[in-house]
């Protein structure tokens, strides 16, 4: 857990209306020095053995029309064709997987026209689930609800119980998934009841051929663009190498740190190189930015009372001569790490599709 306060840079908002992290404009040339002056060897890991606790169970009820699925599982792949998921217009789907991730515990199936909470339905029996590991009192869980007073809807001391949704409702004591029905009560394997907030760095750079030129995709003609994707440990799944923002700690240091810990392994680096591997990305983060996605994740874990919210921030390596030239290494959640072509048929954890759909249009890069 890291808490430490720190102010990257200011907001300013692009004529496009993206909200742009402008921290410094000289970050290429300080970069490339920095990548002279540290250098760490580069793994490209290769696909292996997929977790036996998968969160990419297929759904049986039908999706909304805002929902374009791509494959008959649509707890693992869908994209949608808007850029924020409001309440009530986008049903989430991966949160009514039946099986609830890292147990046995199945959902009560909630189908489509039911997932909003102003839809009357008295047979509604969700099944309650508080995963052992958050039941165990660790410091990133909150306790029970009935042993301690939180203050929803509001920055209760450091931890932050504010949604980007707005003011969520409370119901019997306990908040109320602003997405609707789950299936599931209780926090599962989240810590915090409501919101849980984390941060989801995405770095590209565009795919080139050996001079340098870049490849454009034959059937969409636009070049193609890639990312760092981890595979999470705990379900097999691709994913940004995002995480969870400790209390009090600033969105843009969580997306450093978890870069550093999941796609560099700075965690496992000695005490030594680990405050190089920071120095390092910390440079290269204060770079221009662009907001991608700030809102509700359809994440497996969510429940009706415990959801997971993030902001995604894309930092593009146009040149390929910065980012690009990373020491990718797997660490802590992440089993495996490497460069991906960002491609809609490539499944991805929770709606990660959806962000990075966001950032291949931003970019005009194929999707
Ligand atoms: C997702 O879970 C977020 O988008 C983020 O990528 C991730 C954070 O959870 P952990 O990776 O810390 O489990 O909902």
């Amino acid at each position: 857990m890291h808490v430490v306060l720190v102010h990257l840079g200011i907001l300013v908002y692009s004529s496009r209306g993206m909200q742009h992290f402008l921290l410094r404009r000289d970050w290429i040339g300080r970069i490339r020095l920095a990548l002279t002056l540290f250098g760490i060897p580069y793994t490209v890991c290769t696909p292996g053995v997929r977790s036996a606790l998968s969160c990419s169970s297929s759904h049986p009820f039908g999706t909304s029309q805002t929902v374009r699925p791509i494959s008959t599982s649509y707890c693992n792949l869908y994209t949608t064709g808007v850029r924020t998921m409001p309440p009530s217009t986008v049903p989430h789907i991966k949160s009514r997987c039946p099986q609830y991730p890292g147990s046995k515990i199945k959902r009560f199936l909630v189908p489509d026209d039911k997932v909003g909470w102003s839809q009357s339905w008295p047979q509604y029996n969700p099944v309650s689930h508080n995963d052992p590991s958050v039941l165990k009192k660790p410091v990133w869980a909150d306790p029970d609800i009935s042993s301690f007073s939180p203050k929803f809807n509001t920055v209760d001391g450091a931890v932050d119980r504010t949604s980007f949704g707005g003011t969520y409702k409370m119901e019997k004591g306990k908040p109320l998934n602003p997405h609707g029905r789950t299936g599931v009560t209780g926090r599962g394997l989240l810590g915090r009841w409501g919101p849980n907030h984390a941060a989801d760095p995405i770095v590209t750079r565009w795919k080139v051929d050996p001079k340098g030129a870049k490849i454009s995709h034959p059937v969409s003609k636009r070049p193609v663009m890639q990312f760092v994707a981890i595979k999470r440990k705990d379900c097999g799944e691709w994913a940004v190498p995002g995480g969870m923002v400790d209390p009090g700690e600033q969105v843009s240091l969580t997306l450093q740190r978890e870069f550093s810990e999941e796609a560099l392994n700075s965690l496992a680096a000695p005490p030594s190189e680990r405050s190089k591997i920071n120095e390092r990305i910390t440079k290269l983060f204060k770079s221009l930015g662009f907001q991608v996605f700030k809102g509700y994740v359809d994440d497996p874990r969510n429940t009706d009372n415990a959801w997971m919210e993030t902001v995604a921030v894309n930092f593009h390596d146009d040149s390929g001569n910065s980012v690009s030239e990373l020491p990718l290494q797997a660490g802590d959640d992440a089993g495996q790490v490497q460069w991906v072509d960002v491609d809609s048929s490539f499944p991805l954890y929770a709606n990660h599709s959806h962000f990075l759909e966001l950032v291949a249009k931003e970019r005009k890069a194929h999707w």
